[in-house]
C-alpha cells in the first residue's frame, strides 16, 4: 500500500528517491523552487538540462539529483500558469501522472505543490487536483513499487490547507 504523506518543508532536503521541480518550459532554471533546487544540485543539473530541449505545459523530464544527495533523481515538470480555464486543471493533473510515470521503479517521489507560486493557481484547488489524481493513478497501477508519495509544502498556510486535502 502506497502512503499519500503531507510534509511541510524544504523539497531540497526531503529524503525521496525522485524530487520533482516545478519548472518552466526551458527546463532551464528560474525562482522559487526550480532556484532552489539548481541552487542545491549544482551547475552539472543546468548542464543536463540544457540537453533536454525542453518540455510543454503538463510534461515532465527527469535528470540525474547531482548536489542532492537526499534524491536519486529529479523530475522536471512544466505546470500551467493559472487561468481560470478548465484546462488548468488537465495540465496540472497531467504533470503529476507524468511525473508518476517517470518515476517506476523508485520506491518514493516527492512534489512540491506545482503552479502555486508564481503562476498563481490557487493552493487549494492545485491540492485537490494533486491529491484525486496521485490517488486515482495509484489506483491504476498497483504493481508500482512507490511506498511514499509526498506532498510537500513550503509554508504554514500551504501546509493546513494541503494536509485537509489529504484527508
Ligand atoms: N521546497 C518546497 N517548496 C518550495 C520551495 C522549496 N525549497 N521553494 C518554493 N516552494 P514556484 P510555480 C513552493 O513559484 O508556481 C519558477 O521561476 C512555493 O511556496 O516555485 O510552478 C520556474 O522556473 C509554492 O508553493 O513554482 C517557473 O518559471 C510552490 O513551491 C515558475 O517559477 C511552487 O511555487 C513556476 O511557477
Amino acid at each position: 500500500m502506497t502512503q499519500l504523506i503531507a510534509h511541510q518543508g524544504d523539497i531540497t532536503r526531503y529524503p525521496s528517491d525522485v524530487i520533482v521541480n516545478a519548472a518552466n518550459s526551458s527546463l532551464l532554471g528560474g525562482g522559487g523552487v526550480d532556484g532552489a533546487i539548481h541552487r542545491a544540485a549544482g551547475p552539472e543539473l543546468l548542464a543536463e538540462c540544457r540537453t533536454l530541449g525542453g518540455a510543454n505545459t503538463g510534461e515532465a523530464k527527469m535528470t540525474d539529483a547531482y548536489g542532492i544527495t537526499s534524491a536519486k533523481k529529479i523530475v522536471h515538470a512544466v505546470g500551467p500558469v493559472y487561468s481560470g480555464a478548465l484546462t488548468d486543471a488537465d495540465l496540472l493533473a497531467a504533470c503529476y501522472r507524468n511525473s508518476l510515470d517517470l518515476a517506476t521503479g523508485y520506491t518514493s517521489i516527492a512534489f512540491p505543490a506545482i503552479s502555486t507560486g508564481v503562476y498563481g493557481y490557487p493552493i487549494a484547488e492545485a491540492s485537490a487536483v494533486a491529491v484525486r489524481t496521485i490517488r486515482a493513478w495509484l489506483e491504476a497501477h498497483p504493481e508500482s513499487p512507490l511506498e511514499a508519495v509526498t506532498l510537500i509544502a513550503f509554508s504554514d498556510a500551504d501546509f493546513a490547507v494541503l494536509s485537509e486535502a489529504i484527508a
